[in-house]
């Protein structure tokens, strides 16, 4: 760019100095100037030279404004349906419809594995307990059902499983009572009178001398005090193994030994019954 601009002033200064040199030639005679300067006149134009190549296209112009909006043309065809939307929330819960019909029996399961079975035996074991308490609580009330004899004040009860005395009397205290104490003929009477009914011959009853031997005392420890019914040569202490004692169908009483099984009479206060 120097470059050009230094060579402006240049051509300029030519052009002038060209230009008086020609006035000069007009009016005086160039040899006799005493300085003389040696001017570049331009040459008469030269001939139109060949037309040049094409040249490089130019750079693109800048973007032009926007255009103004067009008119409205004809209606275009139907597009082509969209992509669905979003699913939408849920809707409110219908009314429940009727039942259907029951679908077919499904396959056999598979075997099942071998189980814990200690804990579950130990519960079986408790519930068989449980049902042959229950069991001896049913016919516990069966049997009262069936008939309790009853006095004034005394309630007996013919329990028809064979125990030993202790076991009977055990029984009959698990049930608020004692095997049958007679202390009186009333009482004495009307044991006798149940074991007769029920066909049997004999029974325990609340009587024993285990304490003190040759001395009989009632199973609730009352003494024997004036009345009994002992059957005659009784009691006998027979192989000085008798040391309870049973109640005949007649109402007589006999020593007897007390660990073989045979059913028994239990007796409970009305008051507590
Ligand atoms: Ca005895
Ligand atoms: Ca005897």
């Amino acid at each position: 760019m120097r470059g050009q601009k230094l060579l402006l002033p240049v051509v300029l200064m030519s052009v002038m100095l060209s230009f008086s040199t020609i006035q000069t030639s007009h009016g005086h005679n160039l040899a006799d100037e005493p300085c003389t300067v040696q001017i570049l006149v331009p040459g008469l134009k030269g001939e139109p030279g060949d037309k040049g190549q094409k040249g490089a296209p130019g750079r693109p112009g800048r973007v032009g404004p926007p255009g103004q909006m067009g008119q409205t043309g004809f209606k275009g065809e139907k597009g082509i349906m969209g992509r669905y939307g979003k699913v939408g929330p849920s809707g409110m819960k219908g009314v429940k419809g009727e039942m259907g019909d029951p679908g077919p029996q499904g396959p056999d399961g598979e075997p099942g594995v071998p189980c814990e079975c200690t804990p579950i035996r130990n519960m079986i074991g408790e519930m068989d307990i449980m049902v042959a308490q229950l069991s001896s609580e049913l016919k516990f009330i069966k049997n009262a059902v069936a008939g309790i004899k009853e006095t004034e004040s005394k309630v007996y009860l013919l329990v028809k499983e064979e125990k030993r005395y202790f076991d009977a009397e055990l029984h009959c205290q698990t049930r608020g009572g004692h095997l049958a104490m007679p202390k009186d003929e009333g009482a004495n009477a009307a044991i006798a009178g149940y074991i007769t009914a029920a066909g049997l011959s004999r029974v325990y009853i609340g009587i024993h001398d285990l304490d003190q031997e040759g001395v009989f005392i009632y199973v609730d420890q009352s003494p024997m005090t004036t009345f009994s019914r002992w059957r005659k040569g009784e009691p006998n202490d027979a192989y000085d193994d008798e040391d309870c004692a049973e109640m005949l169908s007649s109402g007589e009483w006999t020593d007897v030994a007390c660990h073989p099984t045979m059913y028994f009479v239990c007796e409970f206060d009305k008051d507590s019954v």
